[in-house]
């Protein structure tokens, strides 16, 4: 297999003014959503010592102005001004922009967003302009970010404003989704056009954010080009490929993108905190490996992810994909500042649980293949 030229995005400087770097941000105490576990993946990457094979860039911080290229310029304004004192304030009282406990006015919130999304729109412009032909940033892949609202952990949607600025050069992008969760911002914001094909494999039943059937398809000139696959628990590997290969394959048929941004997330894998599947490391980078094999330029994102171990293992895993050197990564981890918390195997491996795939004891696989097949059929010129 060919070498790609590959671009890793990662900001060792974050929270200004103290030595710290984009993992040093945090949600909160108890909150499931851990920035450090970039930093993590970092180290192992650097450990793994891929950093001399690839070009490694720190993003320029996308600005308040940059980010309403897709939100509101009153959303934007709010999260550039709020801090954990005035948010009670800012909000109406947790009424607006941000809802919930989902998504805190944590410290340094907009400087996080800034790297996250100036990540995405930084590999955008490696890609396009021709820099590289696989651009990372596992800082990024915030799916559920409104254009007025912040949702699931997400303020600003990184992969939003990545793929508008991919549209500026390229006819037409695919965006894929494999976190566990329905990859609902992004869909909305492309609902209605055929430049963007957004297809989302997640579970989908009493599960947040409990959009992404199969009958959400698109509106208007977008009809036909949303393409759910919603899944049920404890989906394998040999599963989960039986349903990603043939739509996939069908959609790089009929669409034929220019471009292809795939979302990561890593609570699809086996183990996670808060997702319900039973992938194993290489049942995920399976996506990775096949997309990047049919040669087009790629953007690899994060997202969600909950067990920090296995999010770690994986996002390193899948840089070494991008490389193609991932048949000579040793599965016993070099040493790296975190080695003793990769107990007790100490292994690059995130193996499955003995748990049901009621995909296939409930025999929904096969349906929801062939409507995701039969969908992408009626799209044929
Ligand atoms: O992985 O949350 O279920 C991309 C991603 O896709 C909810 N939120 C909403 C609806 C009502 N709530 C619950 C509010 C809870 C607030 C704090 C947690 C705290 C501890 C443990 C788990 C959660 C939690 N929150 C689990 N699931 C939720 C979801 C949001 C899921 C976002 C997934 C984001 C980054
Ligand atoms: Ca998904
Ligand atoms: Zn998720």
């Amino acid at each position: 297999m060919s070498k790609r030229k590959v671009a890793y995005f990662y900001d060792p400087c974050g929270l200004t003014n103290i030595a710290a770097d984009v993992g040093s941000y945090t949600y909160g105490l108890g909150h499931p959503m851990k920035p450090h576990r970039i930093r993590v993946t970092h180290d192992l990457v650097t450990a793994y010592d891929m950093l001399d094979q690839m070009h490694v860039l720190r993003p320029t911080r996308a600005t308040a102005e940059t980010m309403t290229k897709f939100h509101t310029d009153e959303y934007v304004h709010f999260l550039n001004r709020v801090t954990p004192e005035t948010a009670e304030e800012l909000t109406y009282h947790g009424t607006r922009f941000l809802v919930g406990e989902d998504n805190p006015a944590f410290e340094g919130v907009f400087e996080f967003c800034s790297i996250s999304a100036g990540g995405s729109i930084g590999a955008a412009q490696r890609i396009a302009s021709g820099a590289a032909d696989i651009a990372i940033n596992w800082a990024g892949g915030l799916h559920h970010a409104k254009k007025r609202e912040a949702s699931g952990f997400c303020y600003i949607n990184d992969i939003v404003l990545g793929i508008l600025e991919l549209l500026r050069i390229y006819p037409r992008v695919l965006y894929i989704d494999i976190d566990c969760h329905h990859g609902d911002g992004v869909e909305e914001a492309f609902y209605t056009t055929d430049r963007v094909m957004t297809c989302s494999f997640h579970k989908f039943g009493e599960y947040f954010p409990g959009t992404g059937t199969q009958e959400d398809r698109g509106r208007g000139k977008g009809k036909g080009y949303a393409v759910n696959v919603p899944l049920k628990d404890g989906i394998t590997d040999e599963s989960f490929k039986s349903v990603f290969e043939p739509v996939i394959s069908k959609i790089l048929e009929v669409f034929k993108p220019s471009a292809v941004v795939l979302q990561c997330g890593a609570d699809s894998l086996a183990g996670d905190k808060l997702g319900c599947f039973n992938l194993t490391m290489y049942g995920h980078a399976h996506c990775t490996q096949f997309l990047r094999k049919h040669n087009i330029p790629l953007i690899l994102l994060g997202g969600g992810g909950y067990t920090v171990k296995n999010v770690a293992r994986t996002w390193t895993y899948e840089t070494a994909c991008a490389l193609g050197i991932e048949n000579d990564i040793d599965v016993n981890l070099p040493w790296n500042p975190y080695f003793e918390w990769f107990g007790p195997r100490y292994r690059l491996e995130v193996a499955e649980n003995n748990m049901d795939d009621l995909n296939i004891k409930e025999g929904s696989l096969d349906k929801v293949r062939i409507n995701a097949l039969e969908q992408l059929r009626e799209l044929t010129p």
